[in-house]
Formats: structure tokens, sequence, C-alpha cells
């Protein structure tokens, strides 16, 4: 029997919910998983299934988990690379990961995580192109300096902060913004992850009455205000 439940929302589109996902598959916790079809606003199914909070719902050994960063760091006492052992990179990796836990709204916004959507130079608004020039910052400060042993933000270690950083490489995947090609190597090198690729399996695998159509429909690309 598993220790447990994830719960967590449609894969195509829910963000949040690839990073606790990613970070409970990392630690290797035996929990069911649970998929609750989103609804695109508030899901009735989401609410009565986290007595009103939000997917990823963490349940495991009877502690109950929910806030993506709250469930990796949960995950993190079972696999403490999940955070880098260095205590500078950690408490980088903590702050970025804090950062995008708590912002990015530009991004967010116009480009909402549609991993199969046409929508190829879409989203470009003013708000979006400056999270991400911030985004791509934080990519290459955490690279340049910490990153030199792999592919990941890091170095070899896909940690939390690669989970918590994702699901906004699906968006770039999907509404390709112009990115630096460092940006494109490290979008690269997570989208080759054994475990985004399971993702992306899975997602594609979820039937079309499931599908949202505002988050399906094909989107023009607009030029760079
Ligand atoms: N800050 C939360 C955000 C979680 C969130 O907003 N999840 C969305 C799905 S991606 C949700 O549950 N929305 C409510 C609903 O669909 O009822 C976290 O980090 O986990």
């Amino acid at each position: 029997m598993a220790d447990g439940t994830l719960t967590i929302g449609t894969r195509r589109y829910s963000s949040w919910s690839l990073r606790g996902w990613l970070a409970v598959r990392l630690a290797g916790l035996d929990v069911e998983e649970v998929v609750i079809p989103l609804a695109g606003g508030e899901t009735a199914a989401v609410k009565a299934a986290t007595g009103g909070a939000t997917v990823p719902f963490l349940d495991h050994r009877g502690n109950i988990v929910w806030e993506s960063l709250a469930i990796c760091e949960y995950c993190a006492e079972f696999l403490s690379a999940l955070w880098p052992a260095d205590p500078a990179a950690r408490s980088h990796a903590r702050a970025i990961s804090a950062e995008m836990h708590a912002g990015f709204r530009g991004v967010r916004q116009a480009m909402p995580m549609s991993l199969f959507r046409r929508a190829e130079g879409a989203g470009r608004t003013p708000e979006a192109l400056k999270d991400i020039a911030r985004i791509e910052h934080l990519w290459r400060t955490a690279r340049v300096r910490f990153g030199a042993g792999g592919p990941y933000l890091f170095g070899a270690d896909f940690t939390n902060a690669d989970a918590m950083f994702a699901p906004v490489v699906a968006r770039f995947l999907t509404y390709r913004p112009d990115l630096a090609a460092d940006s494109w190597e490290y979008c690269e090198a997570v989208r080759a992850h054994k475990l985004i690729a399971e993702w992306y399996d899975l997602a594609a695998l979820e039937p079309p009455d499931w599908w949202i159509p505002r988050y399906e429909a094909p989107q023009e690309a607009v030029p760079a205000p």
C-alpha cells in the first residue's frame, strides 16, 4: 500500500502541479497520484479534495503539505540533494525558487502553461518580457556561479530550483520568446530530463474532454513591443 496521495491537476496546464510532482518523484516518495481535471478557474473537485487549498496537494504518511515550494522543502527532508550541498549555492537556490514562487505574474498571465498549444511568438506583453529578462538573468547567474558541473542551474543534479522553473521552461517551449542561446540550452536540458519527458507523455494521454478551449486555441505571433 502506498504511503499516501499526491493530488495534482491536468498535466497539460497545471504548472504548480508539475513542480510538486517533480519534487515528489525525485525524492522517491511512494504516493498514489490523483489527477483532477481543472476547470480553468475555481475547480470544485480541487477544493473538495484539498479542503479549500490548491493543487499540488500532498498527503504523505498523514503529513499534509500544500504549496509547491513547501512540497519541495518536504521532499528535501527525504532527499537532501534536492537542494545543493554547498551553503552559498543552497541559499541561492532557495532565493531564486522563492522568487519564482512569489512572482513572474507577467509570464504566468501572458503565457499560461499549455504543453501542446501552437503559440510560437505569442504572449510578448511588456510585463512578460520584463519577467523573461529577469528569469534569464537568474538562470545565467546560477549557471555561471554554481552550474559548471552539469546542465542544470546548480550543475549535475536536477534540484528543487530546476523543478520550480520547469513550468517556465515548458512555457518558453510553447511560446518561443526570444531567448539567449544559453537559456535555450538550459530549456533543452530540462526538456530532456526523464521526468519531464514522462510528464509530457502522460499529458498527451489526457482525454480531450479535459482540454480547456481557451488554453488550446492557437495563438498568433505578436511583435515584441
Ligand atoms: N501557490 C500555489 C499555487 C497553486 C495553484 O494555484 N494551483 C492551481 C492549479 S495549477 C489550483 O489549484 N487552482 C485552483 C483550482 O483549480 O480550483 C502553489 O505553489 O502550489
